[in-house]
């Protein structure tokens, strides 16, 4: 299997607000040092990333939000605040439905959903490459037919049309699907085994059935992102059907979730999509520090194996993963059971 990736993700680190203390994230770039390791050892062929195609970015985001994106580090600095990231720290609530803020300390909470993700000098290049990366990834399946990994950093499961959030700032799985859809794939899945839920994802393509979004993740009535994710959440207009969530408790082990996923994998062949996507995040390990799941090192591989069931071609896309000393044998687990050799 082909690996995309670049090294420009390496600057970007930021602060987020956890247990009440502000630390150096947990998405760190170690994270793809450590992928990057792993792939090499198994000599995948890797390839960096074309420019990024705008259009593309702008039928997935927002353009005001990419505006506000790419401006507002610059507006951080220029508004004389000196620290090294530029954090929310107030959101529109419930009832608070007012017109969008015009300065950056407001628009940095209208842009957002949560302060475990804060935007620093080089937030906006590092995102934006990883954009690049998952759109040069679907190009790159199509035209060999083939599976493609794309070792993405930030990640984006949890970026919405118009907010960021989860470590997350632009969604490089809808850009993934967004990009097979325009390639002539007429129906697209995505599957997002990520241990947290894909709100982002989910919400990009709610109204859409042409693009089919299933995932299974810590139940949100008890884990982040929370106010998504609930099992009754199936779609909307068009999209109406298009989307399943299957929440699991706090604790699920391999079994359980493997029948889950054998699941979700019979929902979206019901859907006879032409091409998947999967966001692929390994934070379900049983030593993750953030995250509850229970499987071993010994379970990815049968995870990929499980996910030769999706239509060709298949594009992974990197996501969580924390326990970073395992996180590169564990994705790699997933790639080679899926594609050996
Ligand atoms: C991003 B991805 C820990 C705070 C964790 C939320 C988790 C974001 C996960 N106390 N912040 O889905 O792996
Ligand atoms: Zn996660």
């Amino acid at each position: 299997m082909q690996v995309i990736r670049s090294d420009i993700h390496r600057r970007h680190h930021c602060a987020e607000l956890d247990g009440g203390k502000i630390i150096d994230s947990w998405e760190h770039p170690g994270r793809a040092d450590m992928v990057d390791r792993a792939t090499d050892e198994v000599d995948m062929a890797v390839s960096p990333p074309a420019v990024l195609d705008r259009r593309l970015l702008e039928s997935v985001h927002d353009p005001g939000y990419l505006a506000f994106l790419e401006t507002a580090w610059t507006r951080w600095v220029d508004a004389g605040h000196t620290t090294a990231c530029a954090m929310a720290f107030t959101w529109p609530a419930r009832r608070m439905t007012g017109p969008a803020p015009t300065t950056i300390d407001g628009l940095l909470g209208h842009h957002s959903f949560a302060a475990d993700c804060s935007i620093g000098a080089h937030t906006w290049p590092a995102a934006a490459e990883s954009a690049a990366i998952a759109q040069t990834a679907a190009d790159r399946a199509v035209d060999a037919a083939s599976a493609v990994f794309a070792r993405c950093r930030p990640p984006g499961h949890h970026a919405s049309r118009d907010q960021f959030g989860g470590y997350c700032y632009l969604n490089n799985a809808a850009v993934v699907a967004q990009r097979l859809r325009d390639r002539g794939h007429d129906k697209v899945a995505i599957l997002d085994i990520d241990y947290h839920h894909g709100n982002g994802t989910q919400d990009i393509f709610y109204e859409r059935e042409d693009v089919v979004f299933a995932s299974l993740h810590a139940d949100p009535r008890r884990e982040f992102p929370y106010f998504l994710g609930h099992a009754d959440e199936t779609g909307r207009g068009d999209g109406a059907g298009a989307n399943l969530n299957l929440p699991l408790p706090h604790g699920t082990g391999a079994s359980d979730w493997l029948a889950a996923l054998d699941t979700a994998l019979g929902w979206i062949t019901d859907a006879a999509p032409t091409a998947a996507v999967v966001s692929l995040g390994v934070d379900t390990y049983h030593d993750d520090p953030i995250s509850r799941f229970t499987l071993a090192t010994d379970d990815f591989p049968e995870v990929g194996r499980r996910l030769r069931r999706l239509p060709d071609p298949v594009v992974f896309v990197l996501e969580g993963g924390y326990a970073t000393e395992q996180l590169g044998v564990n994705v790699v687990g997933v790639l080679r059971g899926f594609e050996p050799g």
